[in-house]
């Protein structure tokens, strides 16, 4: 086992320092007089990161009772409307960013202690008195990112690829904390499958290395005693690896680190966490049965693959699997770590012999998953992407059957459609892939979106894993790929 403490450490050392920058909002309509049991909204102009402080004065007589304001921050204008008071969702309701403060008196400026992400703050007056009014006469937010703001210049070719480049940049940037979060407004912490879309979007612009490495190290440190890999690390108080592991999350410690090796070059880093890697393997390994196939499991997110809740996994995990296993052999090659090569060769054969064997619906041409023999885009796309066909003809023709194909379990999230785009570009389909990306993505574009979102479906904007979108992400860390498609997969239309 590799020093856990030891790899910590080296991570801390690399956390970044935070850039801090003042906003301003806009009062909306002008209004900044607020009486018992009315409103205003301040708009900052953009969707920021950080912490909001006012200062207030009163107006009539005399101050003679406390008042009792609510605070909500919003992402996007939806959530102005959402009826906090109804949420009955299974996470916690403690997600919701507001606030319920008494104020005696406004001779101080009034702060709150909470980061909030948000690009509206709503201050509701539910009780002053009948004697006086409360005038907002100053309001701020010191926002916070570690990302470098004059690195990256927008990039595009025609409007809606600004846009696109615009927005999955500003949802980048406020994702970069001391790690890469997955969300500023929720979960907070990081995730190893938004970790790896955002190491190739912050490739693409930031180019931050070290904050990548930084989280590499996090999640090596972070293994529990048999070396495991855990979906998340929770980073405050102290770093702490979550007590839940999903198969492709754990996997994906691997192409991360594949990915950091081919964007940075820094072999020596990548070679001291190549055992952490190989060791995902393995473990991994131990859940195939005699005839190299992943069972399924009834298990919640026994593996991750997309939030869509009728998912069947078993078929995505065995891609992922391969996939995996596929850039441990990049990495054993470019540092010339030969020694076990030939059992890895073996164990990606075995396992895509399976997938042809046991997963391939003949009459169908397409791949299924599970006992119901569920068809679905995440199965077809790992499928290319762990690349168990014979290139891109078949691919081309896989993704073409699919489109045709009925009854196609759908995506419902941005990490999902980067992955289809992905398989789109490896089936040849460069031109279905664009349009891919200006549809989905562009759809929330169209949406006037500030930064890109946890869960998106076009055809359901109440669309939430979570039982109510009340507390769904609107800048989500995993939702940042157009900017890698369109600088690094030249995925523009040329204009
Ligand atoms: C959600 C988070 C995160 C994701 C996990 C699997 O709770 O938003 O981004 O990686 O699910």
């Amino acid at each position: 086992m590799w020093n856990r403490q030891d790899l910590i450490s080296k991570a801390e050392k690399l956390k970044p320092e935070l850039k801090h920058m003042t906003v301003r909002p806009v009062f909306r309509d002008g209004v900044r007089t607020l009486e018992s049991e009315t409103s205003i909204v301040l708009d900052f102009g953009n969707h920021y990161v950080g912490y909001f402080s006012f200062s207030a004065s009163t107006e009539g007589s005399h101050q003679d009772a406390p008042a009792l304001l609510r605070i909500n921050f919003c992402e996007s204008e939806r959530e102005l409307d959402e009826e906090n008071d109804d949420y009955n969702g299974w996470i916690s309701k403690s997600w919701i960013q507001e606030e319920l403060i008494h104020v005696d008196d406004f001779s101080a400026l009034v702060h709150l202690n909470r980061r909030y992400a948000f690009r509206y703050v709503k201050i509701e007056a539910i009780s002053l008195s009948s004697k006086y009014n409360i005038v907002i006469e100053d309001a701020y937010a010191d926002t916070v990112t570690s990302a470098d703001d004059n690195s990256v210049e927008v990039f595009g070719n025609n409007d809606l690829e600004r846009e696109l480049d615009k927005v999955s940049i500003r949802t980048l940037r406020n994702c970069m904390q001391e790690v890469f979060e997955d969300g500023p407004k929720r979960d907070r912490r990081l995730w190893m499958g938004d970790l790896r879309l955002q190491a190739l979007s912050n490739y693409a612009t930031f180019k931050d290395f070290n904050l990548v490495k930084r989280c590499l190290y996090l999640f090596a440190g972070c293994a529990d005693d048999e070396g495991r890999i855990p979906a998340c690390l929770f980073i405050s108080p102290n770093i702490v690896g979550d007590d839940t592991y999903m198969f492709d999350y754990s996997l994906f410690f691997i192409a991360t680190l594949r990915d950091y090796m081919q964007y940075s070059g820094d072999e020596e880093s990548v070679r001291e966490l190549l055992p952490a890697a190989i060791r995902q393997w393995e473990l991994s390994k131990e859940r195939f049965n005699g005839e190299d196939l992943i069972p399924d499991s009834d298990e919640i997110g026994w593996c991750f693959l997309d939030w869509n809740l009728d998912l069947n996994k078993q078929a995505g995990a065995q891609f992922v699997y391969i996939y995996s296993l596929k850039a441990l052999k990049e990495i054993f090659i470019q540092l010339n770590e030969l020694e076990r090569l030939p059992e890895l060769e073996e164990e990606i054969e075995a396992k895509t012999n399976a997938a042809r064997k046991f997963l391939w619906d003949e009459n169908k041409g397409l791949f299924v998953s599970g006992a119901d023999r569920q068809i679905s885009y995440a199965t077809q796309s790992w499928a290319i992407l762990a690349d168990v066909l014979n290139g891109p003809q078949d691919y081309f023709e896989l993704m073409n059957r699919l489109s045709k194909h009925g009854d196609t379990c759908p995506m419902i999230t941005p990490y999902m459609n980067h992955v289809y785009v992905e398989a789109l570009i490896s089936a040849g389909m460069k031109e279905e892939a664009y349009i891919h990306m200006c549809y989905y993505w562009g759809g929330m574009v169209r949406e006037g979106a500030d930064t890109f979102y946890e869960l998106y479906d076009p055809n359901d904007p109440n669309q939430s894993p979570y039982g109510s979108c009340t507390v769904n992400s609107y800048c989500h860390a995993w939702s940042c790929t157009p900017t890698y498609f369109l600088r690094i997969r030249h995925l523009t239309n040329g204009e």
